[in-house]
């Protein structure tokens, strides 16, 4: 009897994880990447939209630190029919938006837009964040799609997200760090609280520990 409890148990808790995980997977995003270069380099950040659930219209607003980052050019992508209006480079944030002139929904998934920045002087680690109004994102019946977002970072010279004392790798000293941090027995500032947030969800928390360490015993194979 208790086999058979455990066989139903385990069938159960697959199923429950399968129809996590197929949730996770279908999620709509916007997501910009992560890119590396040097400092006087020009580096391409992706702004991509993953799982399209069918739209008609979208309004996103692109952020990136000035001192760190100059925006030299933005292109639309050509993954809807209609144009994709990039904004002005010389506005921060940058707004991205597109309309279906046909009001027919798009189900597209791809990258909307690439965004050039040149890396300043002394950037280290900077964060190229995404932020949208869900009513300025809709299908063809006016209903507010809801999309998650993954923020991306602009990595210069030796820069490591989860390198949180900047040693130039990551290990487990780094995790203790972000501990010690949250302990309040160190405290972590400017480009080292930045590395710290190794799960990229914007705060610094118990998670990117964890992040860390699940990193360095490869049961995740990237940071941030
Ligand atoms: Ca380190
Ligand atoms: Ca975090």
């Amino acid at each position: 009897m208790k086999k058979v409890t455990a066989v139903l148990l385990s069938a159960i808790m697959l199923l429950i994880c399968s129809v996590i995980s197929s949730n996770a997977a279908d999620k709509p995003i916007f997501q910009t990447n992560i890119v590396c270069g040097n400092p006087g380099e020009i580096v391409e950040v992706s702004l991509d939209l993953l799982n399209n659930p069918g739209i008609t219209a979208l309004s996103i607003d692109v952020d990136y630190p000035t001192e760190d980052l100059e925006l030299t050019e933005v292109k639309g992508c050509s993954l809807f029919s209609d144009d994709i209006s990039t904004g002005n480079t010389k506005t921060n944030p940058l707004r991205i938006s597109w309309f279906s002139s046909d009001s027919q929904n798009k189900t597209d998934s791809g990258t909307l837009a690439k965004l050039y920045f040149r890396i300043k002087g002394n950037a280290l680690l900077s964060r190229v964040n995404i932020s949208y109004n869900p009513e300025n994102v809709f299908n063809n019946a006016l209903q507010n799609q809801t999309f998650s977002i993954k923020n991306g970072w602009v990595l210069a010279g030796d820069a490591k997200i989860g390198d949180t004392n900047g040693d130039g790798s990551v290990n487990i000293s780094d995790a203790t760090e972000v501990q010690k941090h949250l302990a309040q027995l160190l405290t972590l500032s400017g480009d080292r609280l930045k590395a710290a947030d190794a799960d990229g969800d914007g705060v610094v928390n118990i998670s990117d520990a964890t992040h860390i360490q699940k990193y360095l015993a490869q049961l995740i194979d990237h940071l941030g």
